[in-house]
């Protein structure tokens, strides 16, 4: 029987590109988003995958009982998630502490941290019901550095950070393995949604910089999951090879 894979926020991004990466080696999907219209487009991609099935779940990971009540009524052919990747995030404006927009704050707050604990707290019970599973986090580069304007989104991502060391530990004695990801500069639509729609600002984010692609992350939570299951691959912090932290980026002219 295939193993099953839930990747949150998989219509764009790190999102998509894992839950592709893992239909393609034989899991069953179950992929989430709030577009529908995006989730039917990666719907038809993996209706087009021979020997998997997949599970389309629109919400919103803000929604704390629309998320207790979507996990809860799930059919029981895919209660049995094997793989779970909080994945749905966004930063939102860019902006210093004393010039900043509360509703970003809060959207990055609610989406970041509370959407990724809900989702967590509905499917772990899942996991050590069967006393297996693995949890990936997605965090970033601003979880372990802040950087100018970054204040929340950092600080959000730093909560990830943290969530992972402690879910790792109350996990323990489940055989459940958490695995924190923690990405530099990746492009994808994350900028778009940062830069509220401004393509330009957004593109400018990139300039020069062969930065990492959705499939690389992909390709790296492919190998912490197919690992022997003893092994545990805790943090990760991927950089393009032009990024050696969050200040010192080498731009080519
Ligand atoms: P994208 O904007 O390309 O994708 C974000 C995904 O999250 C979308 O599928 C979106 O779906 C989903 N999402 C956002 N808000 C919600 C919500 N409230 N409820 C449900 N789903 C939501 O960005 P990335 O793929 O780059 O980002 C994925 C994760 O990686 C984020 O957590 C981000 O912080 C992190 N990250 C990104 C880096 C980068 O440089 N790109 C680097 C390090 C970390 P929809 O809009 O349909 O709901
Ligand atoms: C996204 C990477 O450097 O823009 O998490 O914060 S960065």
């Amino acid at each position: 029987m295939n193993k099953i894979i839930m990747v949150t926020g998989a219509t764009a991004g790190f999102g998509r590109a894992i839950a592709m990466k893992f239909a393609q080696n034989g899991y069953n999907v179950i992929i989430t988003g709030r577009r529908t219209e995006r989730l039917e487009e990666v719907s038809k991609e993996l209706d087009a995958i021979k020997g998997i099935k997949h599970l389309a779940l629109n919400f919103d990971v803000r929604k704390r009982y629309e998320v207790e009540d979507i996990i809860k009524e799930l059919p029981d052919e895919w209660k049995n998630i094997d793989i779970l990747v909080n994945n749905a995030g966004l930063a939102v404006g860019m902006d210093l502490i004393q010039d900043g927009n509360i509703d970003d704050w809060d959207r990055m707050v609610d989406t970041n941290v509370k959407g990724l604990l809900y989702v967590t707290r509905a499917v772990a019970p899942l996991m050590v019901a069967r006393n297996r599973g693995h949890i990936f986090n997605i965090s970033s580069i601003a979880g372990k550095q802040e950087y100018e304007k970054g204040n929340v989104y950092c600080a959000t991502k730093h909560a990830v950070d943290s969530l992972s060391r402690s879910m790792r530990i109350d996990m323990l004695k489940h055989n459940i393995r958490v695995t924190n990801i923690a990405p530099g500069l990746a492009e994808t639509e994350f900028s778009l949604v940062r830069f509220k729609g401004d393509k330009q600002r957004a593109k400018d984010f990139y300039k020069g910089v062969k930065s990492l692609s959705a499939e690389d992350i992909a390709e790296v939570v492919y190998w912490c999951a197919t690992l022997p299951e003893h092994v545990c691959i805790n943090d990760i912090n991927i950089t393009p090879t032009q990024q050696a932290n969050v200040g010192n980026l080498w731009r080519k002219e």
